[in-house]
């Protein structure tokens, strides 16, 4: 359970975390059960073991562990990636790495140095957030986090970028939910990789999560990566996945407020992507405040309104894309 947010499964402890990949039977109907080989947590190993009360703790080999070579990844020494850019072999893949020994202490005794576990949580997420990014920026890939509420769009938003994009750059996805393969089976169908990380009862996805997934990807040098997290409009806003950009999607269903309601989320936002424009007439929302209400927490942000069904504004969120390289 993570320390950070109180939701269980993610961040530095406790078990929930599975990450799959879409069943070749391509098209199969979407039965909302996760399929093929489906781990727990990242490094393959279950770790379930209850506690009396929420608290989390560290592992000591994650505090031992080398700075140079995280658990191992697919990542060089230098954190640079392999120097011919090319997709990695399944056989460096990462899960095996000496990570995550058995065994724990307390967070506030590792080492005789009292650190509130929220603070070692964000730190060693930042750590490794800092290492997807530096492998990331080696391959020359783009990731692109996409937040929002749940329902606001961003499923509908990625097969349309998916089969609008088709032929022009790779591009790869990372779905984030709770449970069930519903989205990773949708991306599919859009014609994209696709590898669902499946939080269990964590309400965000991190960046542990995300070195799994783009290991599990094994995304081409160049591509696009476009991750989908949990939907929710807090916790994700707290984690670093190593990604170049954090997009927020806000649905004209959901209220002109919201902005001001979630500054976190907004404040860190490279983007706003108001979504759902083809229902403009039908609700009470105020583009232009909503705008406002984004730029008061946040000067510089771009707003872009689109309609993800009827492509309506699309290019711009394309343009946008490519402007990102
Ligand atoms: N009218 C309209 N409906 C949309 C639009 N974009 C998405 N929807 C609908 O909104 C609903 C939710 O869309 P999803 O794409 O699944 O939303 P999501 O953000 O991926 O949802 P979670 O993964 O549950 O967080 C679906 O019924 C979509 O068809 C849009 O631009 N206009
Ligand atoms: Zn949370
Ligand atoms: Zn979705």
């Amino acid at each position: 359970m993570c320390g950070t947010c109180g939701c269980g499964g993610a961040g530095d402890s406790g078990g929930g975390t599975r990450i799959a990949v879409p069943s070749a039977d391509d098209g199969a109907p979407a039965d909302g059960h996760t399929r093929d080989h489906a781990h727990d947590r990242t490094d393959g190993r279950a770790h379930g073991h209850d506690h009396p009360r929420p608290h989390a703790h560290v592992h000591p080999g994650d505090l031992d562990r080398p700075r140079g070579h995280p658990y191992g990844s697919p990542y060089e020494e230098d954190g640079s990636g392999p120097a011919d850019r090319t997709p990695l072999p399944a056989d460096r893949a990462f899960p095996e790495g000496p990570v995550r020994p058995g065994g724990h202490v307390p967070a506030d005794t590792a080492g005789g140095v009292t650190v509130s576990v929220e603070e070692r949580i964000l730190a060693k997420n930042e750590d490794l957030a800092a290492r997807n990014r530096s492998w990331l920026a080696a391959h020359g890939i783009v990731a692109v986090n996409l937040m929002s509420s749940p329902g606001a769009g961003k499923t509908t938003l990625l097969e349309r970028t998916i089969r609008d994009l088709a032929g022009r750059r790779p591009v790869g996805v990372v779905e984030g939910d709770q449970e069930t393969m519903l989205d990773a089976d949708r991306i599919k169908r859009a014609g994209s990789p696709v590898v669902q990380v499946n939080t269990g009862a964590g309400c965000h996805l991190d960046a542990e999560m995300m070195h799994g997934a783009l290991t599990a990807l094994s995304p081409a040098a160049g591509s696009l990566i476009l991750v989908e997290n949990v939907g929710n409009l807090v916790c994700p806003a707290l984690f670093d996945l190593g990604e170049r950009s954090k997009v927020v999607i806000i649905s004209v269903t959901e209220g002109t407020d919201k902005p001001l309601k979630y500054p976190y989320m907004f404040a860190g936002a490279d983007l706003v992507v108001i979504n759902k424009l083809d229902l403009l007439p039908y609700v009470d929302f105020d583009v232009a405040r909503c705008t406002a209400y984004a730029r008061s927490v946040n000067p510089d942000v771009r707003v872009l309104t689109v309609s993800a069904t009827t492509g309506e504004g699309m290019d711009l969120w394309y343009d946008w894309v490519a402007g990102q390289y």
